[in-house]
C-alpha cells in the first residue's frame, strides 16, 4: 500500500534520481493540502454514519426500482448489504484521501469488485451513482466548515467510479 510520498519515492528510486522540480512541486501540494486532507477524514468520520444514510435514501429516491421487489436492493439483507457497501466505499475513501494517493482503493476494495458485482447482479451503474452522492455530500460538509477548496476530495470517489465503470467484456 502507498501514499503519496512513498509512491513518489519508489517512482525516482527505480532509476536512481533525485527529486526533481516536478517531485518537489508534487510533495508541496501534498503538504499544503495536508491539513485539510485530516480535517476531511475528521469531519467524514464524525459524520458517516449520517452520510450513507442520507445517500442511500438520496439513491433510492433516483432509483426506486432498487428497493422493490425484484431489485438488487429489495429485502432487509440486500438493503444492509448495499449499505454497508456504501459505508466500504467513504470508510476507503478516507484512507485514500489522507494517503493522498488511491493504492488502497486498488487494493483492498476494487481487486474483484466488479466481477462480484456481476455475479450477484448488483447493478454498477446506480453503485456510482451512490459513491458520486456522498462525494457531493461530503464536500458540501468541508464547505461548511470552512475549506475553501474541496478538490483534493474528488479523486478517491472519482477512481472508484471510473475504475468500477470500466467496460468488462
Ligand atoms: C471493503 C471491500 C469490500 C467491498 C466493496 C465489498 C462488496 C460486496 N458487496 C456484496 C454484496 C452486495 N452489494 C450490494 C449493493 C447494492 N445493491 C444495489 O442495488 C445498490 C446499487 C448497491 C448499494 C449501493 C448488495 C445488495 C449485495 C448483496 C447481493 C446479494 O447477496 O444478492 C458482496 C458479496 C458478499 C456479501 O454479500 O457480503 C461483496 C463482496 N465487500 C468487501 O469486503
Amino acid at each position: 500500500m502507498r501514499d503519496a510520498v512513498t509512491s513518489l519515492i519508489q517512482n525516482y528510486d527505480v532509476t536512481g534520481r533525485y527529486f526533481d522540480r516536478d517531485a518537489l512541486d508534487t510533495l508541496k501540494s501534498y503538504f499544503e493540502s495536508g491539513v485539510s486532507r485530516v480535517q476531511a477524514a475528521a469531519i467524514i468520520n464524525a459524520n458517516s454514519s449520517n452520510v450513507v444514510k442520507r445517500a442511500g435514501s438520496t439513491l433510492f429516491e433516483q432509483v426506486p426500482e432498487l428497493i422493490r421487489p425484484g431489485g438488487n436492493a429489495y429485502t432487509t439483507r440486500r438493503y444492509a448489504a448495499c449499505l454497508r457497501d456504501m459505508d466500504y466505499y467513504l470508510r476507503y475513501a478516507t484512507y485514500a484521501l489522507v494517503a493522498g494517493n488511491t493504492d488502497v482503493l486498488d487494493e483492498r476494495v476494487l481487486q474483484g469488485l466488479r466481477e462480484t458485482y456481476n455475479s450477484l447482479s448488483v447493478p454498477i451503474g446506480p453503485t456510482v451513482m451512490g459513491i458520486q452522492i456522498m462525494k457531493a455530500m461530503v464536500k458540501e460538509m468541508l464547505a461548511d466548515a470552512g475549506i475553501e477548496n474541496t478538490a483534493f476530495v474528488d479523486q478517491p470517489f472519482d477512481h472508484m467510479t471510473r475504475e468500477l465503470s470500466e467496460v468488462n467484456i
